[in-house]
């Protein structure tokens, strides 16, 4: 347990390897392209653990902007809900790439929020097939996803979650060296 007031930041943000589509959360995050109708990557592997109605259910979307996120519910998935958000693909870093990817993790965490979601994991977005370079990737979801935890009580943990070995180890050094700032 923290002391009162550090709102216990630490603990609610873990580092765990491993197919995100296995987690029993409230809310697992997709990795998605703007017409939410999949895709491959971690995309393709959620639709097809969550079965066709996910599809279905998102047609009725009607799309979602870059840096932008929505909400479906998880279907076949063992998580309630899946928030699909858009990445932005890496042009270089100077196409507001930053900016993008940062909001991809604020708008979905404030979705979550407004449907009392308590536990939520995230794929690292646009670290895949949209070619982001994965620490600076990595260094914006923690320092938002803490910035998020500082001023929100309602989430009790968020989960990142790395698909390679490699990737959770940079994860975690990641995590303590934002942790000590
Ligand atoms: N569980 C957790 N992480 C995963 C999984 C999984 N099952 N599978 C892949 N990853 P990507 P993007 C990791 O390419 O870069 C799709 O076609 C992967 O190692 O899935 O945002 C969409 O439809 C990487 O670290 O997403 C879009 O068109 C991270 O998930 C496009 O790809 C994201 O890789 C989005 O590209």
């Amino acid at each position: 347990m923290g002391h009162p007031g550090s709102n216990n930041i630490g603990s609610r943000l873990e580092v765990q390897q491993g197919d995100i589509t296995q987690l029993q959360v409230d809310a697992i995050v997709n990795a998605a392209n703007s017409s939410l109708l999949g895709g491959g990557g971690v995309d393709g592997a959620i639709h097809r653990a969550a079965g066709p109605r996910l599809k279905e259910y998102n047609r009725t979307l009607g799309g979602c902007d870059t840096g932008d996120a929505r909400i479906s519910p998880g279907f076949d998935l063992p998580a309630r809900h899946v928030i699909s958000t858009v990445g932005p693909v890496w042009k270089g870093g100077q196409q507001k790439e930053d900016e993008l990817l940062k909001s991809c993790y604020k708008r979905s965490l404030e979705i979550a929020v407004q449907n009392h979601v308590r536990t939520i994991a995230f794929p690292c977005i646009s670290t895949g097939i949209y070619g982001f370079p994965f620490t600076s990737a990595s260094k914006i979801a923690v320092d938002t996803i803490y910035t998020f935890l500082r001023q929100n009580e309602t989430i009790e943990k968020v989960i990142l979650v790395a698909f390679s070995n490699e990737d959770f180890y940079s994860l975690k050094e990641i995590v303590s060296n934002q942790l000590k700032k």
